[in-house]
């Protein structure tokens, strides 16, 4: 497919998504330590242009370069590889934090409770993932899984009290993964008999809307790395509730009929 090198090839094109996002910051950091500055560009967009972009492209095998994250439908649906990444730009595996705000904890135990022991592995959210991307309803995907893994969900809601009607603000961000644990979350606290609101937002306002109080709690930030920055700024200000789910990962991301393996290779 395509003569000459790998960025000639993508036209020396990233496909990015939203510019909150961690892996977003990143990519500059790798585009800069693997010396792809000159002629190289990171696209900002979203992860849904990110992956309609990837569709379009695999669809034709055509070659492409975007940021890629695990979990992700994507790599159920297409056959895709990680770029290795010698220099360790992207970090190690991450786990993914509950965060809630300060005060939670005392004016809403129960729900605090769920919210703590909430816990699943990345194979489970890509399930939802999936079903999501297939057509299903964020919510009704999320009620599915629920009723399926009841087992899991006992787990998470063991020993906390009944909602009665108790609210839950609930903040994410529009990324695949997270709209999947977010709804699946809440999912598990209505049939607990909370009163869950969710509230889509950006990066920075989702951190910033737990440290000032306006959202109770996300079950959305990557640590130590990706969110490291949005960790730092508002440290004090929330309580961490420990992993939600380990084993994720970032990086750049591409089909596999494309004969590039590593990041270092796109400099040739
Ligand atoms: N992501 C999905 C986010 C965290 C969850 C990898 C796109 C980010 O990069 O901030």
């Amino acid at each position: 497919n395509g003569s000459g090198n790998v960025g000639d090839q993508v036209n020396y094109k990233i496909t990015g998504i939203d510019p909150g996002a961690g892996l977003m910051k990143a990519t500059k950091k790798a585009m800069k330590e693997y010396g792809l500055t000159d002629k190289w560009t990171l696209n900002e967009g979203s992860s849904a242009a990110m992956t309609a972009e990837l569709k379009k492209a695999y669809e034709k095998k055509e070659p492409i370069i975007v940021t890629g994250w695990t979990p992700h439908w994507m790599f159920k649906k297409y056959k895709l590889k990680y770029l290795e990444d010698p220099k360790g730009s992207y970090g190690k595996g991450e786990s993914i934090h509950t965060l809630t705000r300060k005060g939670f904890s005392s004016e809403n135990p129960g729900a605090t409770k769920v919210l703590d022991q909430f816990n699943w592995k990345p194979s489970n959210m890509e399930e939802v993932m999936v079903d999501i991307h297939d057509g299903t309803k964020p919510a009704d995907a999320a009620e599915k899984w629920v009723k399926a893994h009841k087992k899991e969900v006992a787990q998470w809601t063991k020993g906390a009290p009944r909602g009665g009607g108790k609210q839950v603000k609930l903040a994410y961000v529009a990324w695949e993964s997270e709209i999947a644990s977010t709804n699946v979350i809440a999912k598990a606290l209505e049939q607990q008999g909370y009163d869950v609101k969710l509230t889509q937002l950006e990066a920075g306002p989702m951190f910033a809307s737990i440290a000032d109080g306006s959202s109770d709690a996300m079950v959305a930030a990557w640590l130590p790395t990706t969110h490291k920055d949005y960790y730092d700024k508002f440290k004090g200000k929330f309580d961490d509730l420990g992993p939600n789910m380990k084993g994720t990962k970032l990086g750049l991301t591409v089909p596999k009929y494309m004969k590039v393996n590593s990041i270092n290779d796109l400099k040739k």
